[in-house]
């Protein structure tokens, strides 16, 4: 079949939308009709040329919600008219990594989909002149129709709306996710978290769920201020108008230091100061931004030595086909909002325009609803 796409044909240029080639599913394929998809900094990062897994041409976008069309041979867990939402966290639940309560990082399908592939090495997209197009991170929702894996497919409610629930194949559930599953925060906890864009929102979201006393949100933009306090930050911290030692403003604001700390920059700087502004002893900062090809982090090994606990989380520790179905769950049943932080829609043509409005800081999330 032939589908509209956003197609990415190098790094550092707009995309281009146009017909592309869509080969249907193979064995333990499923093709889906994407219905709407978050643009996520993630896309911004490969696009911009300093992911080093990223390939051209491809097409971007992992955070969709649509309706399967159509199933290939051996599908058994999804038919035509399911909705879902395509997972670039895949969960086989036959794995080593899927049998073990303690990762969500399924290894099924993990080296053909880091290559912009099928799980049988080739690719379902191409241009109409044949040459193929890669995939990314096993979903490729900047189309309008993809294949994936059936194991890479929530199948969630049919009554919740695709141009909301697309966010939690990314950010909703990214951010509560490292709290919940990550972080595992108790109640009265004080917190820190950096970066108060469209994770860091749901980091607070979940901190606020987990009965934290204290969520201070630090972020350079001024603007996001009023976002942040709407989703539970008691304390608003702008960088730039610390004088003096950040780390030692925050252990100062947070009483002696945070009990867990979150990185949602992606700033190897930022990580640092979220490692030490937690508390000497038990505190625990956790990793969620993505940083640059090579770059590196560092502190003094005394800050471990002393106690505090340095970890990441990919897709907030969550197993996807069990997992994000609860998560439309807790948004349909009001336990999590998630439409206030939806700033910007837009249909495909003009998805260049949500890229400018991320690096212009003025969205949380735009969303193109085909
Ligand atoms: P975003 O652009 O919406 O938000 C980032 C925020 O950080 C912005 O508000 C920006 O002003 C702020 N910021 C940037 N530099 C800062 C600094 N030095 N100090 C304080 N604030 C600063 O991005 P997002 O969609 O929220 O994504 C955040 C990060 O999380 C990205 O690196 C993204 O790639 C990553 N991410 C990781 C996962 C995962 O599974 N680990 C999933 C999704 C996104
Ligand atoms: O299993 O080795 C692996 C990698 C799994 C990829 C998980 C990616 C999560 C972080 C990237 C940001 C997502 C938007
Ligand atoms: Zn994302
Ligand atoms: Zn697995």
């Amino acid at each position: 079949m032939r589908t509209k796409a956003a197609v990415a044909l190098e790094a550092g240029k707009p995309m281009e939308i146009m017909e592309v080639n869509l080969d249907g599913p193979k064995a333990g394929e499923v093709l889906i009709e994407i219905k709407a998809t978050g643009i996520c900094h993630t896309d911004e990062f490969t696009l911009s040329g300093a992911d080093p897994e990223g390939i051209f041409p491809t097409i971007l976008g992992h955070e969709g919600a649509g309706v399967v069309l159509e199933v290939g041979e051996g599908v058994t867990s999804l038919q035509p008219g399911d909705h879902v939402i395509p997972l670039y966290t895949p969960e086989c639940r036959e794995c080593e990594y899927c049998l073990n309560p303690k990762t969500n990082l399924c290894q099924s399908i993990r080296s053909t989909q880091g290559q912009g592939l099928m799980p049988d090495g080739t690719t379902r997209f191409s241009m109409l002149d044949g040459t193929p197009i890669y995939h990314y991170m096993g979903c490729s929702t900047f189309a309008n129709h993809t294949v994936m894996p059936e194991i890479a497919l929530a199948k969630v409610r049919k009554d919740a709306p695709f141009d909301k629930i697309c966010y939690i194949g990314c950010g909703v559930t990214t951010g509560i996710g490292a709290v919940i599953n990550t972080a595992k925060v108790e109640i009265g906890s004080r917190c820190v978290v950096f970066g108060l864009g469209g994770i860091g929102l749901n980091v607070i979201q979940g901190l606020r769920m987990a009965g934290a006393d204290q969520i201070v949100g630090v972020d350079l933009n001024p603007a996001k201020e009023d976002m942040a306090r709407y989703f539970g930050m008691t304390d608003y911290v702008n960088p730039e108008d610390v004088k003096g030692d950040m780390v030692a403003h925050l252990v100062e604001l947070t009483g002696g230091g945070a009990d867990y700390t979150f990185d949602a920059t992606g700033n190897v700087d930022v990580m640092r100061t979220a490692l030490e502004a937690a508390h000497k002893g038990w505190g625990e900062s956790v990793i969620i931004g993505v940083a640059p090809a090579g770059a590196e982090i560092s502190t003094r090994p005394f800050q471990l030595v002393t106690g505090r606990v340095w970890r990441g989380t990919a897709f907030g520790g969550a197993k996807g086909r069990t997992d994000v179905p609860k998560i439309v769950d807790w948004y349909m049943d009001g336990k999590i909002e998630i439409d206030p932080m939806i700033t910007h829609v837009l249909n495909l043509e003009e998805i260049n325009k949500g890229f400018d409005l991320m690096h212009a800081g003025e969205s949380i999330r735009a969303v193109v609803v085909y």
